[in-house]
């Protein structure tokens, strides 16, 4: 009884070795990429956009308490159609992350502001994990900081689409965020069948030193 207690304690040690350390990271232009998809309606990017050279200017933010200031070099500023619609932005997490939270840098008045952003998370098999509609804050100003978003989920997420409106047909924000931790991966065969020929043998061991010990005391 006591040895089943061991050696499951063992193996659940050994599941947990088999998995990397937890480690919360920020996402950002240095570990992720982001295009603008299909979906963006047509519109004008004001001049902020460079033909599509400069959309990293939403995930530079160094870290996510980071202050940014409102100039050409900081953010994206798009205006909707006559028609209505709004920008699509596709992010690539390059793996997946279980996010805890979501980081949003508005614009600082309800004349450009984005109004509303509505998420759709995708697994790296690209099966959909979640969605989230959210209404962000206005920025604060002058410096403009992150409005944090807590989030339970969704967890093992790589790719993200955002859909951002504004209520007046104007988006203009300085940054999207995200602080997560690596998806913990599901072991593979091989590692699997390693941890069964460590135990294998950590058992032998244990079996030898006995037998080693009572000829010791035998003799
Ligand atoms: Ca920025
Ligand atoms: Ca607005």
């Amino acid at each position: 009884m006591r040895l089943n207690a061991w050696i499951v304690s063992f193996a659940l040690a050994g599941l947990a070795a088999a998995g990397p350390a937890a480690a919360q990271t920020y996402l950002n232009s240095s570990n992720i990429t982001v295009t603008v998809g299909a979906g963006t309606s047509p519109g004008d990017f004001n001049n902020t956009f460079n033909n599509g050279a400069t959309i990293t200017k939403v995930i530079d933010a160094p870290s996510a308490d980071a202050e940014e200031f409102h100039n050409q070099q900081t953010h994206i500023w798009y205006t909707a159609d006559s028609l209505g619609g709004g920008l699509e932005l596709r992010f690539d997490f390059q793996t997946e992350y279980d996010l805890s939270v979501l980081h949003f840098w508005n614009y600082t008045s309800e004349d450009y502001d984005v109004d509303s952003v509505s998420f759709t998370f995708y697994s790296g098999a690209n099966v959909q994990v979640g969605t989230l509609s959210v209404a962000p804050a206005l920025g604060s100003s002058p410096g403009i900081r992150a409005q944090d978003i807590t989030l339970a989920a969704p967890l093992n997420v790589r790719y993200v689409t955002a859909f951002l409106t504004g209520s007046n047909r104007q988006v203009d924000f300085q940054n999207i965020g995200f602080t997560a931790d690596v998806s913990a991966p599901i072991p593979e065969p091989e590692t699997a069948s390693l941890m069964a020929l460590g135990l294998a043998g950590l058992l032998l061991a244990a079996r030898w030193q006995r037998r080693r010990c009572s000829m010791a005391s035998g003799s």
